[in-house]
């Protein structure tokens, strides 16, 4: 209930309605599934789409030398969900310092002073999250609201994890047995997330499973049928 009151000071996690200059769309789908490469090709295409990718943010607070980071890196090395009270904080500070940028860019010093919004409405692509009840429930809590539009992004499990194994980035989770670990969890807890939206017409499903290029053709088309947003010329 107290952070309630707070966000809706910031208005960054606003429901739709009451704030017409933010939306928030759901990026989910198994580990591997394409997620961070289908929103980087958004960003590049849509004016104002900001994406946020809940792993990245996590990975980076591993970092922070911080007791809290640290039970972090232990949970990602296990494919375990971290307790939303940790994600939701990060996700917001990140908004936070999107539209902060996004501000100073349009309007410079004077916008930031008189606290007037940006011009171009800010479409947050939330990648990853959320990823059991409890993170979904946290966030409805805290917002009163439903996403924008939920992406879903389907593909088998064999796909993924060659996909996983061949990536090459070091992360610490892209091991066989993580990798069994993280399938599990994404079908046990993500699944009925995916569910719970798809029963409020939320869901837009997707064919994972073929080319980068081809996923991103539907990809792009549902984005801007589904949000009312125009791709730059
Ligand atoms: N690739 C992508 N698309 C392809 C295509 N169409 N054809 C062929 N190859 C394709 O892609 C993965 C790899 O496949 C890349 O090499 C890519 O080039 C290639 P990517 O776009 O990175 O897929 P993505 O779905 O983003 O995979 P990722 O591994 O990031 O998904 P996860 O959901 O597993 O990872 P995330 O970073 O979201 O979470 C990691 C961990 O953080 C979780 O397991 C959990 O422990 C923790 N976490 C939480 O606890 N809470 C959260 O809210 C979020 C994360
Ligand atoms: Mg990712």
């Amino acid at each position: 209930k107290k952070s309630k009151v707070d966000l809706s000071r910031s208005g960054i996690l606003a429901p739709p309605g009451s704030n017409p200059d933010r939306d928030v769309i759901f990026v989910l789908g198994g580990p591997g599934s394409g997620k961070g490469t289908q929103c980087s090709r958004l960003v590049a295409d849509f004016p104002g789409v900001v994406h946020l990718s809940a792993g990245d943010l996590l990975r980076a607070h591993t970092k922070s030398g911080t007791p809290d980071g640290d039970a972090v890196a232990g949970m990602i090395s296990q494919g375990q969900i971290v307790p939303s009270s940790v994600t939701i904080r990060l996700l917001e500070a990140a908004m936070a310092q999107a539209a902060s940028e996004t501000a100073k860019k349009a309007g410079g010093e004077a916008a930031e002073r008189s606290g007037r919004e940006a011009s171009s409405k800010h479409r947050f692509l939330v990648d990853g999250f959320p990823r059991n009840d409890e993170n979904r429930a946290a966030y409805e809590a805290l917002t009163g609201s439903d996403p924008a539009l939920v992406l879903f992004f389907d593909c088998p499990e064999a796909v993924m994890r060659r996909r996983l194994l061949g990536r090459g980035q070091g992360r610490t989770d892209d091991n066989d047995e993580t990798i069994a670990k993280r399938f599990r969890v994404f079908v046990e807890s993500s699944v009925p997330v995916v569910e719970y939206y798809e029963k409020k017409g939320k869901v837009a499903k997707i064919d994972a499973d073929r080319d980068p290029e081809k996923v991103y053709a539907d990809v792009k088309r549902v984005f801007a049928s589904r949000t009312g947003a125009a791709a730059k010329q």
